[in-house]
């Protein structure tokens, strides 16, 4: 197996939607010993502790939830994701998804200077493809997919270089969907994915493609993991909570084809609240699906081609 470098970024960011907790993120996934299990699979781990947002001043605003601190956070994020990449492999251990507004906006700034195309996939129950104008909740958390695509209105923010290309984006483990969201993505040639197919086809389908995608540009791939991507049966610690979502089983299975390809170049796993957990579970489940994606197996089995 392929030793990585992991850097653990902390990115406590609890300003993407109004209820809280997620800041209380990263040290779950400390004491659920996110760092022990990568080192028990042999790779080195750096834990840089918690990146800060940078200086702001926050003003009322009609709609959107604490925009300023989401601005700032996302200044922060996108520099320490791209310092991340070129030491080793980013985990961003959040903090809600408003986080990858910077760290997909870092990983781009990234690629740009490896002249090589970047790959996202986002494992989401929610498509987060709102723009500021299009959100009704005013919960920033619902947008980084809009940031990144070069969607309008996210003024004040860091400017995008060159729009993340809708090809190159899947969004997998859909069941809520906003109608303004959903008529945007239809223009859109971004893979979406919805409970339904992956209950006709299987999760492991529309993943191989995507990933015989990212394979062929040499790409980099920015892994976006929303703890509602599971179900919350076996994942409760979230706010935005939607029955029917991904199993155990399929979460372990993505991340299994994940580190089979050696594709993955960054990750996020994002949306832990512990203070909605019981006794540690969902944090302890994130730990072991993020230790899958770095080659945890159970067997030693020849290598699939994915
Ligand atoms: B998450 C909703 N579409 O915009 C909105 O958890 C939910 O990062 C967004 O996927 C959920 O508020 C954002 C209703
Ligand atoms: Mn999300
Ligand atoms: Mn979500
Ligand atoms: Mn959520």
């Amino acid at each position: 197996m392929t030793q990585q470098t992991c850097i653990l970024i902390g990115a406590p960011v609890d300003s993407g939607k109004r209820r809280r907790g997620c800041l209380m993120g990263p040290d779950a996934y400390r004491t659920a010993g996110l760092a022990e299990a990568l080192r028990d699979l042999g790779h080195g781990v750096q834990d840089r502790g918690d990146v800060r947002p940078a200086p702001f001043t926050p003003k009322p605003h009609a709609k959107l939830h604490a925009l300023e601190e989401t601005i700032a956070w996302t200044t922060a994020l996108a520099e320490a994701a791209e310092a991340g990449l070129r030491d080793g492999l980013p985990i961003f251990m959040g903090g809600d998804h408003a986080l990858s507004l910077g760290t997909v906006l870092g990983a781009m700034r990234h690629s740009e200077a490896q002249n090589r195309p970047l790959f996202v996939l986002w494992l989401d129950a929610h498509s987060d493809f709102h723009t500021p104008e299009t959100t009704d909740s005013g919960n920033l958390h619902g947008t980084p997919l809009g940031y990144v695509t070069g969607r309008p209105d996210f003024d004040g923010f860091p400017e995008i270089p060159m729009p993340l290309a809708q090809d190159n984006i899947a969004i997998i483990g859909l069941r809520s969907v906003d109608s303004a969201e959903r008529a945007a993505l239809q223009d859109t040639t971004v893979q979406r994915v919805d409970m339904r197919e992956i209950d006709e086809t299987g999760i492991a389908k529309p993943l191989s493609g995507f990933l015989e995608r990212v394979a062929r540009s040499n790409g980099m791939l920015h892994v976006s993991l929303d703890v509602d991507f599971l179900d919350p049966s076996v994942a409760p610690a979230v706010g935005t909570t939607v029955p029917g979502g991904a199993t155990i089983r399929e979460g372990h299975l993505v991340m299994e084809m994940l580190h089979d390809s050696g594709l993955m170049t960054s990750l996020d796993l994002v949306e832990l609240n512990p203070f909605l957990d019981e006794r540690g579970r969902t944090a302890q489940v994130m730990v072991d699906l993020a230790a899958s994606a770095l080659g945890r197996r159970v067997f030693d089995r020849p290598t699939r081609a994915f």
